[in-house]
């Protein structure tokens, strides 16, 4: 066979050899040891079809400038220079008329990988060599999380590279509490490119050392080992009571132990008259917590003194933390996990997100990746990236975010590339009565996505396998020389090249480009990475010879981690980033901050919409609108592989048979989900793996709107877009209940992957 060259996805590295047709045969890395089949599929003529081939601008916004229509006109096709002008000719008319506080390119999501033609770097760079943009914060993924853990243990990027390794784990622990299980679905993927997929066998290697494996969660299969795993279901946005409850146990408990208390937290006295119910009338019993959860109390006795005996290991899911509330669940997590004693021990203490994404649990070296240097923004308003459709039907308004009060600016232009808030944000409905507010929408995507639908002017950017980049991913244990692979499709170019041609235009060149072309850049941040790792002791290849290599293999480097292990050994000569330097059970500052969503210790508060409030008697449903198994986010749901996951067509809604029967509601039938704020098509599974009342419904179906009802089965038009907290602005998009019934009508036609329609302009 001849050798291959590489390309790195988020899905994995693939090997790609000379193929038909010009194009690569992609096949999964050989040295993956269980690759996924998703990245397989990124030219299947499915997904081909679905390629934006030239530049577009809606109709009505061509002939005059009409901000009405958008996701409903067709588009008229134009020449690159047609658009280019278009495109920065409103950037200057915006800033000349509003400054650059008016344009939006906080542009959230995944892209693809590859860190120089990263489309977000790629697009903040340029808006900072022209004054600046209206940026955004935080994730999707870990909106509460990000902003609480900082104050209490740890910030989110240091916590997710340093989490114990596999390895260590089948080693010494005996008790592994999941929260959420580590679902295997989702470890399929790191973002920026995952390397060998390790999860499945750490989960079988853990399962074969004969640890026991109890799994709280709504649904059974998010924790598979080969092996026996505990089913302990629980109601969907009560997990925070049962971990205090469990806490409970442990401080009341005759062999509890607060030597550890004692040495490397504070606050533990502020925290306890609540968790006793002294300051409050509430004790956090195992009894009160069930009456919340459903969780046997017995149970959980039983569990808390078996957590003591052992070495433990708890693992909190980070949807989790996608809900109303969501930063208690952490919180009060790390709280259990510090009563207990273990934190730093090898096997033992907590885990945030095994299985969320491939490199939990990575024993790869850690060390930083080339990147693109973006430049500084002199704009200083931000939103937290989920408060998007408030930002824009709300300018003007303050919002809280960590502490502070800040304004909604008020945005004229928006600007996106390489993410797609048609999938991830919530209340699609809201989401278009915000969507045709500004005056321009940019879209800079690869394919006829439903945000390039809602565009007003769509500029085709090539894909991964169209250019030649640099692959690299935190602790994922591999560089890699992403090797060109095929001609662009159609006239679509690198997102680096549009910009560059924008910047052009507004006399930027120079500044975005500093005199390098693509090939010198990669050299570029490359080789300023080479010489930044020598410090850990990495020595890299020259440039030339590392894209004659390809791959280069870190995992002679591996180093097997405890998470915290230092921090325990020597608290004073390793503290934690915290106020404190030790793990804040009681924070003072957040408490400083006065929130009554979010007091200074971990806290049981009522979610906005759950099976335990009044909303159930109307809405007696609770909706986990998880990640895909099939794809990643919204990106290849066109795909072979996607589509073979669906129902006739539509995306599959998991019933638990109690409650299909209650409906009358069998297998493949098509139901609509509905709610207050909106209806959504989909085909049942009946699914005795789901807990009765609640119901899933994964997330990036495209969306395919008919007036308020989405014909496809995207879950987002039901999701509530209120954020997790006044701390975090964080995505709530978990806390959410939702009624089905069969579809008694025609079925309308699936339309999401029909591309749209063209016309020729008549400008006025
Ligand atoms: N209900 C609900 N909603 C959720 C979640 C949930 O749990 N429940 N999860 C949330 C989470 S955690 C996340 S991270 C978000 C994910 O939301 P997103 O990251 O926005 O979703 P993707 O579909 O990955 O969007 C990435 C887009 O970038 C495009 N793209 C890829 N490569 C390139 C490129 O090189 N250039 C350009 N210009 N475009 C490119 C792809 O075609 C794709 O359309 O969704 C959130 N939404
Ligand atoms: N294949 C694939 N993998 C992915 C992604 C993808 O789109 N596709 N997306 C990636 C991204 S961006 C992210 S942020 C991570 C996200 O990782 P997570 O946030 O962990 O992912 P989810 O799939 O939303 O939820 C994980 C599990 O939590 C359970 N769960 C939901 N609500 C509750 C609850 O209240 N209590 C309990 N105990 N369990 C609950 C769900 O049943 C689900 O099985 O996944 C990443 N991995
Ligand atoms: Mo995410």
């Amino acid at each position: 066979m001849t050798s291959p060259t590489y390309s790195a996805a988020h899905w994995g590295i693939y090997e790609l050899r000379p193929g038909a047709g010009g194009d690569p045969q992609i096949a999964p890395l050989a040295a993956d040891p269980d690759p996924t089949p998703i990245g397989l599929d990124q030219l299947a003529p499915e997904v081909e079809a679905l390629r934006v081939s030239r530049p577009a601008v809606r109709k009505g916004w061509l002939e005059g400038r009409s901000a009405m229509g958008r996701g409903e006109e067709p588009f008229v096709e134009v020449d690159w220079d047609v658009a280019l002008d278009l495109v920065a000719g409103e950037i200057a008319r915006i800033r000349e008329a509003h400054g650059n506080e008016a344009i939006f390119a906080g542009s959230y999501g995944w892209a693809s990988a590859g860190r120089f033609h990263h489309a977000q770097s790629q697009l903040h760079r340029f808006y900072n060599c022209i004054g600046g943009y209206v940026r955004s914060v935080d994730s999707y993924s870990l909106g509460a999380g990000r902003v609480v853990m900082p104050h209490i243990v740890a910030d989110m990027d240091s916590s997710n590279a340093s989490h114990t390794s596999w390895e260590v784990l089948a080693e010494h622990c005996q008790l592994f509490v999941a929260f959420g299980g580590v679902p295997l679905k989702n470890a399929q993927v790191s973002s920026s490119g995952a390397g060998r997929h390790r999860a499945r066998a750490g989960l079988e290697s853990l399962a074969a050392s004969g640890a026991r494996i109890v799994n709280f969660s709504p649904m059974r299969g998010n924790l598979v080992t080969g092996g026996t795993v505990e089913w302990v279901p629980i109601r969907p946005g009560t997990d925070t009571a049962v971990m205090l409850a469990l806490a409970h146990e442990v401080v009341c408990h005759p062999q509890f132990d607060r030597s550890f208390i004692d040495s490397h937290t504070v606050g533990f006295g502020r925290f306890v008259p609540y968790l006793l119910g002294e300051a409050d009338g509430v004790a956090k019993t195992p009894e009160w917590a069930e009456e919340i959860s459903t969780v046997p109390a017995g149970f959980l006795r039983a569990l808390a003194g078996e957590m003591l005996a052992k070495r433990t290991m708890l693992n909190a899911a980070w949807a989790l933390q996608r809900a109303a509330h969501g930063e208690q669940a952490f919180w009060a997590l790390v709280t259990l996990a510090a009563t207990l004693g273990q934190i730093g021990l090898p096997g033992g203490g907590y885990g945030i997100g095994y299985g969320a994404m491939n490199v939990m649990g990575s024993a790869h070296v850690r060390i930083p990746g080339p990147v693109l240097p973006q430049g500084s923004n002199p704009v200083t308003a931000f939103i937290p990236c989920a408060r998007f459709a408030d930002m824009l039907l709300h300018p003007g308004e303050t919002f809280t975010y960590n502490g502070d009060r800040h304004r909604y600016p008020h945005i004229r232009l928006v600007h996106w590339a390489g993410g797609n808030p048609f999938h991830h944000h919530q209340d699609l409905n809201r989401l278009r009565r915000a969507w045709a507010l500004p005056d321009t929408i940019v879209i800079q995507e690869n394919y006829w996505t439903s945000a390039a639908r809602h565009g007003d002017i769509v500029l085709p950017a090539t894909i991964s396998l169209e250019r030649d980049d640099i692959g690299f991913a935190t602790r994922e244990g591999y560089y890699i020389a992403m090797r060109k692979a095929r001609a662009p499709y159609g006239e679509a170019r690198d997102d680096h090249a549009i910009l560059a041609g924008l910047a052009e235009r507004l006399g930027a060149h120079h500044a975005f480009s500093q005199g390098r072309g693509t090939q010198d850049w990669l050299r570029h941040i490359y080789e300023e990475n080479r010489a930044r790792v020598v410090g850990a002791g990495i020595e890299l290849p020259d440039y030339d010879v590392f894209r004659e290599t390809g791959l280069i293999d870190l995992s002679r480097h591996d180093d097997p981690f405890v998470m915290h292990a230092e921090f325990r050994r020597d608290a004073a000569a390793h503290p934690l980033a915290t106020p404190s330097g030790r793990i804040e059970i009681f924070s003072e500052r957040i408490a400083g901050f006065a929130l009554e969503d979010c007091p200074g210790h971990a806290a049981w508060r009522e979610p906005f919409e759950w099976l335990g409030g009044a909303l159930a008697a109307r809405y007696p449903l609770h909706l986990i609108s998880d990640q895909p198994e099939r794809r990643l986010h919204g990106q290849l749901d066109p795909a072979p592989y996607s589509r073979a996951g669906k129902v006739a067509g539509r995306e599959g809604v998991h019933v638990n048979p109690q409650d299909a029967e209650a409906r009358r509601i069998g297998d493949g039938e098509i139901v609509e989900l509905f709610n207050d704020r909106g209806r959504c098509l989909a085909g049942v599974i009946v699914d005795l793996g789901l807990m009765r009342g609640v119901v899933r419904l994964s997330t990036g179906a495209w969306y395919d709107p008919d007036g308020d009802l989405d014909r496809h089965g995207n879950p987002n038009v039901l999701t509530l877009d209120r954020a997790a907290s006044g701390l975090s602005q964080g995505c709530s998009a978990h806390t959410c209940l939702v009624e089905i019934r069969k579809w008694q009508g025609p079925l309308p036609p699936v339309r999401a992957f029909d591309p749209p329609t063209f016309v020729v302009a008549h400008p006025r």
